[in-house]
């Protein structure tokens, strides 16, 4: 396993574990001096007088939960902000709520099923225009980048297909043509403790905090962290004026969630491999994704701008809807389910579940066919993991 701990040319944060356990957790905070901090479930705040606050007014403008959370967030992506929202795609609604009617946001083409509904059925019917490019092609932004263009928006490994984009090639291209154009990276998949947009170029970095982050799957949250005070003023306005903040108890399991990130994190990265490539020798597989195969076409770049791999892993099944149907029918240890990033390993058909929503043509260029299975690998026993693939795998020609 070592061998491939050590293929990315980055090295993990060393202060990482610290900052998760640490950072905004201060017990000297709190009347009294809670280690653990409480979940505030007050809605309001009485007040020294009229608009004369102890920091705290109302809480869907802020909560002492929330903060804590917040801030030991933005330390682990090394920024000064963070706000964190009802679910991920809160946390879009409150980044295309920084835009207004006729700007135009550049998007990656391959992307969670549900981001790309919100743009191109939700935030379209409000006069966002929306492109949609393969960031991994060879593109002149010279014409892709309108005057109206505001908001470069970009997943990297992509779900499904665990593309992996070039952030710094792309965010330097960006801002060569115009600085005020702001690019923002989902960085779902990876967490912070193994890829830090920010430092790659971007000016905004989004989370579903319902996968890794919060790691347990009890949780439906989103956070954006940013170093620019000016970007993150709006996403703390829309948290107020749009009401999609997230709540305090949901705060506190997300803030327990992290103390073990970097921990579960290594333990994803193993797992994932060894089914990486398990599954790229085994004969009823055609082909598997995952960014840290040197057989993945992006595995330079991965390798270049990350410290390392997270538990996602994609794979064609030979065959088509039965096989994958049987497949995913008789897997016992992975559970067939939507969403990532918890201790337990799912199972995932895109075509018909997470990406159902992604027109029938632009599934099909993406690659995303009915013999693509997604894997969330969990903290599991490798051995069991294996096995159980085997067995399906073996099921799904029967
Ligand atoms: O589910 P929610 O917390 O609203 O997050 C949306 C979201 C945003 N970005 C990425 C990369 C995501 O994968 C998701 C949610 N994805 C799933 C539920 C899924 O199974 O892919």
């Amino acid at each position: 396993m070592s061998d491939l701990n050590n293929i990315c040319q980055l090295t993990t944060d060393p202060n990482f574990g610290t900052k998760a356990i640490h950072v905004g957790q201060d017990p000297d905070q709190w009347t009294y001096r809670n280690v653990v901090p409480p979940v505030a479930l007050t809605t309001t705040y009485k007040q020294k007088g009229p608009a004369d606050t102890y920091g705290f007014e109302y809480g869907r403008s802020g909560n002492p939960s929330r903060k804590v959370l917040q801030e030991c967030i933005a330390s682990l992506e090394n920024a000064k902000y963070c706000a964190t929202f009802s679910s991920g795609l809160g946390a879009t609604t409150a980044v295309a709520h920084l835009l207004k009617s006729g700007d135009h946001v550049l998007a990656g083409d391959d992307m969670y099923g549900g981001t790309n509904r919100y743009f191109s059925k939700v935030a379209s019917k409000f006069g966002l225009k929306i492109s949609l490019v393969d960031f991994t092609a060879n593109l002149d932004f010279n014409k892709l980048i309108l005057p109206e263009t505001k908001l470069v928006w970009m997943e990297s490994p992509t779900n499904p297909c665990l593309r992996v984009i070039d952030i710094e090639k792309i965010a330097t291209a960006i801002h060569n043509i115009r600085k005020d154009i702001t690019v923002l990276v989902d960085n779902t998949f990876m967490t912070p403790y193994f890829q830090k947009p920010l430092t790659l170029g971007a000016d905004l970095v989004l989370y579903s905090c319902s996968k890794y982050l919060n790691g347990h799957s009890d949780v439906i949250m989103g956070a954006v962290v940013t170093q620019r005070l000016d970007l993150y003023e709006g996403l703390a306005f829309n948290q107020n004026s749009l009401g999609i903040m997230s709540s305090p108890f949901d705060c506190f399991l997300v803030n327990r969630g992290l103390k073990t990130l970097h921990v579960r994190m290594m333990e994803h990265q193993k797992n994932g491999f060894a089914i990486a490539r398990f599954l790229e020798k085994h004969p009823l597989v055609e082909k598997t994704l995952h960014p840290g195969l040197p057989s993945h076409p992006q595995h330079e770049v991965a390798i270049r701008q990350c410290s390392g791999f997270s538990g996602m892993v994609s794979f064609y099944i030979k065959g088509g809807i039965k096989e994958a149907t049987k497949f995913l029918q008789t897997i016992k240890v992975f559970c067939l389910a939507e969403s990532l990033g918890g201790y337990e390993s799912l199972a995932d058909h895109p075509a018909l579940m997470t990406h159902a929503s992604v027109p029938a043509d632009e599934r099909a260029t993406l690659g995303i066919t009915d013999n693509l299975i997604r894997l969330s690998v969990g903290l599991e026993s490798e051995q069991d993991l294996i096995a159980d693939l085997d067995q399906a795998l073996n099921a799904s020609v029967k």
